[in-house]
């Protein structure tokens, strides 16, 4: 059994499978902290967690462009400068399970805690492929691939993915090759010992147990940057897809959702108000710029209060980028009880949000459907029921 030395998980997670092991953070955690807790950061694993020894790890960068570099971890911490970076990492998938409703998608049903938020710490990947001499402007290389020590046990094929090669250079992203997360070294789940942060674009170019860099001219051939992680018009399916016809997704759509209440729970209208809390992010670096949220299915909106975002404020005259989710708060009165068969049994709470470049989410789930099941970005709905 590939997975019989798996890693323990905390029972807070919700496992959406085992073998390989996904799971996620429950809603009411997310909202209670700005910073995503290591234990109960979502996991999202393809295959059998690989473990990798520390001290005899080594990371190795060969490819266009770049003569061969072997770095232990020691090295790697001494001969460049640490960098810490606060971000979201965002699977996909978070919130397939409601773009199931719909119409079946394949894929882990992901509610909406396949997101979190962690301090991570690490060397610029900018920095070790300048060391292993890659000239900026190479034309021979426009993507960064990497390769994990994951492997399928079935068909050998190892976990990959890459990004443009502007994003790895950048001085402003904070590309990481990352060693810490929120100040531990990281756990067997999520990479250990190196793993690349990818500030701003989908999960799964964040890749774990880092194992190789390969400058070159084009992106990974693995299948997760070529045959998964695009989404087509709804009117495709699974016969008639071309993967070739669309672009790995890079920077995911704002999106917002509600974390608190939970789905159902009663609300007494004696209380006369009610606070909702949730998190809201927008890839690239897009900040929120604002959260409104209805109690009746999206008639009449007030603007959330935004709590600040946990990488904090750009420094003076330069532009860092907004990594990291949004986490907000309202308080709304309650619709005032009716007469007797008149009022509304259920609240329907809804939330959007809108980013820096004035992106909306869309209303409604069934024009962004999509086979896969990825970049649901629709209004999250929340029903619970009102009683007297
Ligand atoms: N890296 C490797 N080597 N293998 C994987 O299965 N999953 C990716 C990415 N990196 C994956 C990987 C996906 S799809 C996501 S969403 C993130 O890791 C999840 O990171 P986490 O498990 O630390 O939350
Ligand atoms: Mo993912």
């Amino acid at each position: 059994d590939p997975y019989a030395s798996d890693p323990a998980r905390h029972p807070a997670l919700i496992a959406r499978s085992e073998r390989p092991y996904n799971g996620e953070t429950p809603g009411t955690l997310l909202a209670a902290s700005p910073i995503t807790p290591n234990e109960i950061f979502f996991v999202r694993n393809h295959l059998p967690v690989p473990h990798v020894d520390a001290a005899s790890y080594k990371l190795k960068v060969e490819g266009e462009g770049t003569r061969s570099l072997e770095l232990s971890l020691d090295e790697l911490k001494s001969r460049f400068r640490k960098h810490t970076v606060t971000a979201t990492i965002q699977c996909s998938g978070n919130r397939r399970s409601e773009m199931s409703r719909i119409k079946t998608v394949k894929g882990l049903a992901w509610d909406q805690g396949a997101i979190g938020t962690a301090v991570w710490g690490g060397v610029r990947l900018r920095d070790v492929l300048k060391a292993a001499g890659l000239s900026e402007d190479d034309p021979l290389v426009r993507h960064i691939q990497f390769e994990g020590y994951d492997k399928d046990p079935a068909s050998g094929e190892i976990y990959g993915a890459s990004v443009p090669l502007h994003k790895a250079l950048s001085l402003h992203d904070d590309v990481l090759l990352a060693y810490e997360m929120n100040g531990q070294p990281l756990s067997a789940d999520h990479g250990a010992p190196l793993r690349v942060i990818v500030p701003g674009v989908t999960g799964a170019r964040s890749v774990k147990w880092l194992r190789r860099i390969i400058p070159s001219a084009s992106e990974s051939s693995s299948h997760w940057q070529q045959r998964d992680y695009k989404a087509f018009s709804p009117n495709v399916d699974w016969d008639s897809v071309e993967w070739t016809s669309a672009p790995a997704l890079q920077e995911p759509p704002v999106t917002s959702t509600i974390c608190e209440p939970a789905p159902g729970t009663p609300v007494s209208v004696s209380d006369g108000e009610i606070t909702l809390r949730g998190y809201a992010w927008s890839g690239g670096g897009r900040g929120i710029i604002r959260v409104d949220v209805s109690t009746d299915g999206g008639t009449t909106w007030t603007a959330a209060k935004l709590l600040p975002p946990p990488q904090g404020a750009p420094p003076p005259g330069s532009y860092t980028g907004a990594w990291a989710w949004t986490l907000w708060e309202a308080t709304l009165p309650l619709p005032k009880p009716a007469a007797e068969g008149n009022g509304p049994a259920t609240l329907q709470l809804v939330c959007k949000a809108v980013d820096s470049s004035y992106n909306n989410q869309p209303d409604t789930i069934s024009p962004i459907w999509n086979l896969r099941g990825i970049v649901n970005n629709a209004w999250h709905r929340v029903s619970v029921p009102l009683e007297p």
